[in-house]
């Protein structure tokens, strides 16, 4: 199997309605949270055009399939249960297994755009809760738990204060190697982060945590899907969530799972 992608988010947004419906693998979904506790993990299908109606040939593909000019990829998905602030400090349920989320090529951040569940996943009247403060939320929660990771021995290094580049990506790479964070996006996000490698042991704390963010950014790229866009608020909510850096498409996973099984 070739991408690893993770559905992560707050608890009773819809993950598992969502992962239920590009897997057609049927998981337990309820209104509450904490359903999911273990993670769920199916093959779903992303659909890319194929090259073969531009070069007019027709294809075999070896690991895809090929359906009228458009190619189905298959990627993993795995479904996690829902992570509550503070998370990355071992708060909730989700936190234990932040280290396989982190493991994936790509997330997708599933959120309530109608605002209808609070940051503990409960269900609240649309349009109370601000899913922009869902947005930053899990941000926070992937990156301190980054941070947690990258700050082990972090004292030894810092205080030999000057370190060679190569030495310092090599300590990087080994320490991220486990959450297939590789080499280029380490360089390419010290390189962006502008931050002085000769004198490491000046990096401040906000430092380190930009370089992570960056990293985390580089490595695993993340789309917002606001699901339950077929409920009261979650259209004003949508236009408000274009701020966010981040893609963000509208979704009712509710209704793509009953198209899907009907
Ligand atoms: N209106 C509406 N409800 C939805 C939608 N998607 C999911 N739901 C409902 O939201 C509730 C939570 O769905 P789940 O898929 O169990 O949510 P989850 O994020 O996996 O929850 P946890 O496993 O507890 O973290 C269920 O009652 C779903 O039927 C949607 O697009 N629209
Ligand atoms: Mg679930």
């Amino acid at each position: 199997m070739g991408r690893l992608v993770g559905i992560v988010g707050k608890p009773n947004v819809g993950k598992s309605t969502y992962f239920s419906a590009a897997t057609m693998i049927s998981v337990p979904i309820a209104a509450y949270p904490f359903t999911t506790i273990r993670p769920n993990r199916g093959v779903g299908y992303v659909r890319v055009d194929c090259v073969c109606k531009e070069f007019d040939v027709r294809d075999e593909p070896v690991n895809s399939v090929c359906q009228d000019g458009a190619r189905l990829v298959p990627v993993e998905l795995v479904d996690c249960a829902g992570l509550v602030p503070d998370a990355w400090q071992g708060r909730g349920l989700g936190n234990q297994f932040l280290d396989e989320i982190m493991t994936a090529d790509a997330l997708i951040h599933v959120i309530d755009a109608s605002g209808g569940t609070n940051l503990e996943g409960k269900i609240c009247a649309p349009g109370t809760h601000d899913p922009l403060e869902d947005v930053e939320f899990l941000d926070k929660e992937l990156d301190m738990w980054l941070v947690r990771i990258f700050k082990k021995d972090w004292e030894k290094i810092s205080h030999k204060g000057k370190v060679s580049r190569d030495d310092l990506i090599k300590d990087l790479v080994e320490r991220l190697s486990g959450l297939a964070i590789g080499r280029g996006s380490i360089e390419r996000a010290l390189k962006e982060s502008g931050l002085s490698l000769d004198r490491v042991d000046s990096w401040s704390d906000s430092d380190l945590i930009n370089l992570i963010h960056k990293i985390r950014l580089i490595s695993k790229p993340m789309v917002i899907v606001a699901n339950k866009i077929d409920l009261s608020k979650a259209r004003e909510n949508l236009a408000r969530l274009s701020a966010s850096p981040y893609r963000v498409l509208a979704c009712s996973a509710e209704a793509e799972l009953a198209l899907a099984i009907n």
